[in-house]
């Protein structure tokens, strides 16, 4: 690293004049090539696909901006721009044409989160950051830990992958004591000096392979996450790799390992005893007491009540009470918690037939949690696999699958995979030429063999881009076209959920 950059470690230090590639033009590029500009840096914005609003916004600033729809291209104006810094939107691979020019000039190459770590003084006194990552649960977790910090009567906002780019967060007028940063493995990637005060690595399991080339490079993204930890990095009792993170990380002097789960814990863990959520790891006399923190009945009121939830809310604790969160605090947080939408929501019970949305389920690892929690399913299954392969999730599953409606452009893979180690399960394949006629012929063909005490269940087990805007359209459209059905407006041979039991 340069010199300069490695010393611009401030809001207040002089960017004036520094010459950065910024990279893509969504929410990250855009945060990014906005806030350098405030700073008065010489900004260039590369970007794969055009973008009017902010087009306009980055003309009005002065930052020029080159397309390059090319993958495989490096743009004339980039070599001849000839950056001291770049600042990559965490959809970049390190494998892009993009980034192996910079790594060969030998650039700096920072996320918009390093960037963020190094501006948060911008108000005066820095924020203390929560750090939550993993495969599954991060933005559940990411809410529950914000919500209760802010209980405790500190001024805090989640931000990060969550939707919120954390530059947007410290740009804030006012400011923030506490950001709870949801960080993917991609914007790990790129970050170098973020010290949390605490953070979490809720679980690992493959996913994103094909961005990070493999699943040890995956691993070794999300264990940067307890780098420089001042205070706690927290792990999943239940999840053992988790814990070998923490115990290859670099951390801070005195900072603690804390595990959850939901057994009795150990001193220095948080876990359940007796139907309690209980904090064996904030208190003097963690030998012989703990604090409680709520009920299990209190989580279920809450719709928090699997276990993979009762994790979550562990998790969320352990970071929040690491902050000084008093057990008040954290129990009213979760009895006034609202888990986000497409996770795991009933979307309509009507003739014994659950219909839920679980879009948010993009990958194995968390399509197994949703599929282990109900008997008799109807699954609607894939979409864009991301190089993961499905075989494992279809093998132990065969037993509660009445049905399996395929969708996604990789139906082929999906289809072998059930022919392989499920042939016993119908398969109905979902082959309409509009994508948005999608759900509605899901939704149609799953009516006709749904009966009294199955659930159809969207838990697609794969990313949604390839036929909907996000996993938030994908459930938006299910949601739809089952409110429709509902109703017996879904086209002539629509059947009301459960008629033909
Ligand atoms: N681009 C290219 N080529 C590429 C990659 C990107 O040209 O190979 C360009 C696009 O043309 C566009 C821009 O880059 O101009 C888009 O950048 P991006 O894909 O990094 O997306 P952002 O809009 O900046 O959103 C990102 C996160 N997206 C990804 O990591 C893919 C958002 O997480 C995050 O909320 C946002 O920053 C704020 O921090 C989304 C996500 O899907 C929800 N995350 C993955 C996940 O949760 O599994 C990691």
């Amino acid at each position: 690293m340069s010199a300069r950059t490695d010393a611009l470690t401030s809001w207040h230090h002089d960017w004036s004049g520094l010459k950065v590639a910024v990279f893509g033009l969504g929410m990250t590029g855009f945060a990014v090539a906005d806030t350098l500009a405030e700073l008065g840096a010489d900004v260039l914005v590369i970007a794969g696909k055009p973008d009017d609003d902010r087009e306009r916004i980055l003309q009005v600033l002065n930052v020029p901006l080159v397309l390059a729809p090319q993958q495989d291209a490096v743009p004339s104006e980039l070599v001849d721009f000839a950056p001291e810094l770049v600042v990559t939107s965490p959809g970049y691979a390190p494998h892009h044409a993009l980034l192996r020019w910079a790594e060969a000039q030998g650039l700096p190459v920072w996320g918009d989160i390093e960037l963020a770590w190094r501006l948060r003084d911008k108000t005066g006194t820095p924020s203390q950051w929560l750090l939550v990552t993993g495969t599954n649960g991060k933005t559940t977790t990411t809410q529950l830990t914000a919500h209760m910090v802010a209980r405790g009567g500190v001024r805090v906002a989640p931000a990060g992958n969550i939707g919120i780019p954390v530059l947007d967060a410290v740009r804030d007028p006012e400011g923030f004591e506490v950001l709870v940063v949801e960080i993917s493995s991609y914007q790990l990637h790129y970050t170098h000096t973020v010290s949390p005060w605490s953070s979490v690595v809720l679980n690992i399991a493959e996913d994103h392979l094909d961005w990070h080339g493999s699943f040890d490079a995956y691993r070794a993204a999300k264990g940067r996450a307890y780098d420089r930890t001042q205070q706690a990095c927290v792990y999943n009792l239940g999840d053992p790799e988790t814990e070998r993170l923490v115990e290859q990380a670099d951390v801070i002097d005195g900072a603690r390992a804390i595990g959850f789960g939901v057994d009795v814990p150990a001193p220095s863990n948080f876990g359940v005893v007796d139907g309690l959520l209980v904090d064996r790891a904030f208190l003097d006399d963690r030998r012989n007491s703990a604090l409680e923190l709520a009920t299990l009945d209190d989580l279920r009121a809450r719709n928090l009540g699997a276990r993979h939830l009762v994790e979550d809310v562990l998790a969320a604790a352990a970071l929040a009470r690491s902050y000084g969160i008093e057990p008040a605090a954290i129990r009213e947080a979760i009895i006034t918690f609202t888990p986000d939408q497409h996770r795991n929501e009933l979307v309509l019970h009507e003739a014994g037939v659950m219909w839920v949305d679980d879009s948010k389920a993009t990958n194995t690892h968390a399509a197994e949690a949703s599929l282990s929690a109900y008997r008799s399913v109807i699954w609607v299954v894939g979409g864009l696999l991301k190089g993961v392969d499905i075989s494992p999730l279809v093998a132990a599953h065969a037993a509660r699958l009445r049905a399996a409606v395929i969708i996604g452009v990789d139906r082929h893979a999906v289809r072998e995979a059930f022919e392989q180690h499920a042939p016993a399960v119908p398969l109905i394949e979902i082959d309409v030429r509009e994508t948005s006629e999608v759900m509605s012929e899901v939704v149609r063909r799953a009516a006709e063999v749904a009966q009294d005490g199955d659930t159809v269940l969207l838990a697609p087990a794969a990313a949604s881009m390839d036929q909907f805007d996000s996993y938030g359209d994908r459930g938006d459209k299910f949601r739809a076209a089952v409110e429709r059905i509902a109703q017996g407006g879904a086209g002539q041979d629509a059947a009301t959920p459960g008629d033909e039991a």
